[in-house]
């Protein structure tokens, strides 16, 4: 399937970058998305939240959460639909249609192990956190590598929770986390065998630790549907979108610098850090705009995808 796309390997978005959309095209690919989204929305609603399954979904409990204040942006969220049939997760499939390749995830019961450089390691299950953890929801700013971006309410609650439950050693200085890797729920791992699967990530402590450094159970008032990282997903909302694994099955504290999937296959173009940052462009695209999802509007990037008040002291700023 890619030996005729060389591209393909080392971005983690889509097929085509983002710059090679012209303003025009992308509008009336945009009004015939939402043409067909339009005639297919019953369904998809129906679909997605029938009753029953909603009832029967254990990570249902509680929702919605109440949102915070500090984090609730003036403006409008992005478009539910739009942000759920638009997703990036290689594990099903290359493309944004992610949720047309789920059905087969299961994510009851899930274990997620935690280790390495902590007092007191432990597994969890998925259902426990939802119902221990003290849940709120967030409006975040989301800026994907590619250019892209958009406003979500992510249910959810810090990182730094998990660590006051293993109690990292001194000698932790970095985590890394370990996503879900069935091949015979998740097709895209077949598919593109070439890829270092499973998915995995890492953060140094200190960004991790950030009060910022969000683990996400929901979105827009419900449990994660499973294209967003069922059950159980990271939110750093001032890195591409790439350093948020999804569906999490391991989280791992280290003494050294973690490689990731993205750093092992193009190290120059996904470097660890990968703050969002306008003035440093992607070796094959500027990263000085992007491009809001559903409205399509292109707005200027910011600096640490705007929360550098928050985050540059972690950086010397
Ligand atoms: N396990 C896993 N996590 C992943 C990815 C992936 O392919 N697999 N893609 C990343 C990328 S490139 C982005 S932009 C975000 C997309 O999150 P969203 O689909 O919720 O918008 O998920 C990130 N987390
Ligand atoms: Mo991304």
């Amino acid at each position: 399937m890619l030996s005729d796309m060389p591209n393909v390997i080392v971005r983690p978005d889509g097929w085509l970058p983002d710059k090679a959309v012209t303003p025009e095209t992308a509008f009336v690919n945009r009004r015939r998305f939402v043409q067909q989204l339009g005639l297919a929305g019953v369904g998809w609603a129906a679909s997605r939240w029938p009753a029953s399954a909603a009832e029967a979904d254990p990570y249902a409990k509680g929702y919605p959460f109440p949102r915070s204040k500090d984090f609730n942006p003036a403006g409008a969220l992005t478009d539910e639909k739009v942000a759920s049939t638009y997703n990036n997760f290689y594990e099903f499939t290359l493309r944004k249609d992610v949720h047309r390749h789920v059905s087969k995830f299961q994510t009851t019961p899930w274990k997620i192990e935690i280790g390495g450089l902590v007092e007191r390691p432990m597994t969890v299950d998925a259902l426990d956190w939802v119902s221990s953890m003290p849940l709120e929801e967030r409006v975040y700013r989301f800026r994907c590598v590619e250019a892209w971006a958009m406003v979500v309410p992510w249910t959810g609650f810090p990182f730094s929770k998990v660590a006051d439950l293993v109690k990292p050693k001194a000698e932790a200085k970095f985590v890394r986390f370990i996503t879900a890797s069935k091949p015979e729920q998740m097709p895209g791992i077949g598919d593109n065998p070439e890829y270092p699967w499973p998915y995995f990530e890492g953060l140094r402590i200190d960004e991790a630790m950030h009060p910022l450094t969000w683990m996400a159970t929901g979105v827009y008032g419900k449990p994660l549907a499973k294209q967003f990282g069922a059950p159980l997903r990271l939110v750093v909302p001032w890195k591409y979108g790439y350093k948020s694994p999804k569906s999490i099955v391991k989280i791992e504290f280290v003494a050294e610098q973690p490689k990731t999937f993205w750093e092992t296959l193009q190290a120059r173009e996904y470097p660890f850090e990968s703050n969002v940052d306008p003035g440093v462009p992607h070796p094959r695209w500027s990263q000085a705009t992007e491009r809001m999802i559903d409205t399509g509007d292109r707005v200027k990037t910011k600096k640490y995808n705007g929360y550098g008040e928050a985050v540059g002291r972690l950086y010397g700023a």
